[in-house]
């Protein structure tokens, strides 16, 4: 079980009252959907709920589901409460003895937790609407007394966090394609929110809520700070502030101007963190290391230093010019001014491209060019350290 690192800037979620009204259906082969122009806008909780075609669950299935919550069924835990495992007829999606019929992961709405109802309603009103394959299938809900309960498909590779940051032996790190893959599928997941279809922006786009399944593809979870898009004739919405440290833009955070530039930008910082296997903030790396995108500015301003910010553990498996291309859409993305990063249908495109590029595989020669730069580079910086060390935090 893990805990959730990560600072929320602001938790409470103003459910917008003008909320669009996104019929989906979903097309036979379950990779596409339709939105019906229905000009209904659902604003009411049972509004939402109706409108989501969910599965309600009573309490007492989901406890037995999940075999009364046992600790040993806890797959997780995040702002929102802990994350069970649970097993469910694929027919009937009654509760199943466990090990037959479909796994379900169940987000169990904690009392005390930062993350109330209202961000419980605006998972539903979203992922009860929206479908696409890179976005988590939410299943049903409980509404029960203080009860506040959502039943995901099961992601049984987790959240992409834990396999950048877990450390320990029988840990395999990504390799550099799989990285890339559960890049681009989570460019997908973003780029169909923001399309005309969704009009939405998501505005909590971290590695925390990136969740892959067995064949890494990577869907985003946890819609409870997502916002309808600006509408006709508007650049923005005005929120308060809300989303990640580290994740959130900077504008954003300065103006509470929302645009979907904003996610364009956490997109940047989750690829950094994808390139590098570093957290974005991290008080337990050395002064001067411990915010990724100051940390990662310095190398990533001169072409051959990029190789600097990568992570070590994935080494050889990709080319220089491979490494400087994903690197170069990360500083495009978080990019100070928004006018300048690129949306999320340009970022797709270039992901897209590079997987399909056969440019993946490093040359001996550049692998050993790189090596050999680098440990010049690390005595260079040993010794400069020894002359003139840091001034104590
Ligand atoms: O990284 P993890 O193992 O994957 O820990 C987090 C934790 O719960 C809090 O979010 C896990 N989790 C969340 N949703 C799901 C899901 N649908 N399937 C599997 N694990 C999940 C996540």
């Amino acid at each position: 079980m893990r805990c959730c690192f990560s600072v929320r800037i602001k938790a409470e979620s103003p459910l917008q009252s003008g909320l669009d009204s996104k019929y989906v259906s979903k097309d036979e082969d379950n990779t596409s959907c339709k939105i019906s122009s229905v000009p209904l806008t659902p604003r009411s909780e049972g509004e939402i709920l109706e409108a989501s075609n969910l599965k309600s669950f009573s309490f007492n299935e989901l406890n037995i589901a999940t075999r009364c919550f046992r600790p040993d069924s806890v797959l997780g835990e995040g702002g929102f409460g802990c994350v069970f495992k649970g097993w469910i007829d694929e027919q009937t999606l009654k509760a199943a003895k466990p090990g037959t019929g479909i796994v379900i992961a169940v987000k169990r709405l904690n009392q005390e937790g930062f993350q109330g109802h209202k961000e419980w309603l605006a998972e539903i009103n979203y992922l009860g609407q929206l479908y696409h394959p890179n976005l988590v299938n939410l299943v049903g809900y409980c509404l029960e007394d203080e009860h506040r309960l959502l039943v995901y498909e099961f992601m049984p590779r987790g959240s992409l966090e834990n396999h950048l940051f877990r450390r320990g032996s029988h840990f395999q790190p990504l390799s550099w394609n799989l990285r890339m893959k559960i890049a681009l599928g989570a460019a997908k997941g973003l780029a169909y929110l923001h399309s005309p279809k969704a009009k939405v922006i998501y505005r909590d786009f971290k590695s925390s809520n990136i969740l892959i399944d067995s064949n890494y593809n990577a869907k985003l979870s946890d819609f409870g700070l997502a916002r309808d898009g600006p509408r006709d004739g508007h650049s923005h919405v005005s929120t308060r502030v809300m989303g990640t440290y580290g994740y959130a833009a900077p504008e954003y955070v300065v103006t509470g101007h929302l645009t979907t530039k904003s996610d364009v930008y956490s997109f940047g910082v989750v690829l950094l963190e994808i390139l590098s296997g570093r957290r974005v903030l991290d008080k337990n790396r050395p002064p001067g290391e411990q915010d990724l995108i100051e940390w990662a500015k310095r190398f990533l301003v001169r072409k051959h230093r990029i190789v600097y910010v990568m992570d070590s553990r994935i080494e050889g498996q990709y080319s220089l010019g491979a490494a400087l291309k994903a690197a170069t859409l990360a500083i495009n993305c978080i990019c100070i001014e928004p006018r300048f990063r690129p949306n999320m249908d340009e970022v797709v495109k270039q992901l897209e491209q590079l997987q399909n590029s056969k440019d993946t595989g490093s040359t001996k020669s550049e692998v050993l060019h790189r090596h050999r730069k680098k440990r010049t580079e690390e005595a260079f910086n040993n010794r400069k350290a020894a002359s003139c060390p840091q001034p104590s935090a």
